[in-house]
């Protein structure tokens, strides 16, 4: 099973997470990153499979598939242990609106401080930072009281954390937040979170990428 991806791709990161958690193994690829444009451009296989022309990309045995949450989908039918959704009907419901959140309308105003980082101060940057802290308050009340997002681990707390991870690169922490903080430590206790998060952060080391300390 081959995998494209991209080196801090967090949609790739999610797919990495999940096969190491059920223990499917993958030949990765990782797609050049342009980080001026924060983006992948011109792979061929990619822009072949991809109309979208993103990572990640799945070939399996003439599969071709592209988006992360849909690989996901795969894994979870082809190695369905260890459950990554919830067995029951309502709680599988609000795992995968869990996850579609996190992707979908976390993640996106967590990228966006990238966007800011030297100008933080402007209107639109203000405003940005203000959103991803909104978006990690939202995160934590969907946590609640429970472990995991949706009281099991799983697809729901991966696509969450690698959102969270994007504005934690950046700077932003999870202050004021002790029950975001101790889930996040919880997620990078797991040898395959860590795995992943170590990896980024190598990569982004070799490219003399300085994270800042926090913002
Ligand atoms: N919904 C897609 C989103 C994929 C996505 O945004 N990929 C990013 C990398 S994390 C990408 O390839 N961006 C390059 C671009 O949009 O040009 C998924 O879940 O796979």
């Amino acid at each position: 099973m081959k995998l494209y991806t991209g080196p801090v791709s967090m949609f790739g990161a999610k797919v990495l997470i999940a096969a190491a958690e059920k223990g499917i193994r993958l030949e990765i690829e990782n797609v050049p990153y342009e980080p001026a444009t924060f983006s992948y451009p011109g792979h061929p296989e990619v822009n072949r499979i991809n109309p979208r022309r993103q990572v990640p990309v799945l070939i399996d045995q003439g599969l071709e598939i592209f988006d992360s949450t849909l690989i996901c989908e795969y894994f979870e039918d082809i190695a369905p242990e260890p459950p990554l959704w919830p067995a029951e009907p309502r709680s599988r419901a609000a795992a995968r609106l869990a996850e579609l959140k996190a992707d979908e309308i976390w993640f996106p105003r967590l990228r966006r401080v990238g966007q800011f980082l030297r100008d933080r101060s402007s209107p639109e940057g203000g405003q940005a930072w203000a959103e991803a802290r909104t978006a990690y308050a939202e995160m934590d009340a969907a946590l609640g009281e429970r472990a995991w997002m949706a009281g099991t681990f799983g697809y729901a707390d991966i696509a969450a954390y690698t959102a969270y991870l994007t504005s934690w690169f950046f700077g932003l922490r999870p202050a004021g937040l002790p029950k975001l903080a101790a889930w996040a430590e919880r997620m990078e206790a797991r040898p395959a979170v860590k795995a992943v998060r170590d990896g980024i952060v190598g990569y982004l080391e070799t490219q003399r990428i300085r994270l800042p300390e926090s913002a």
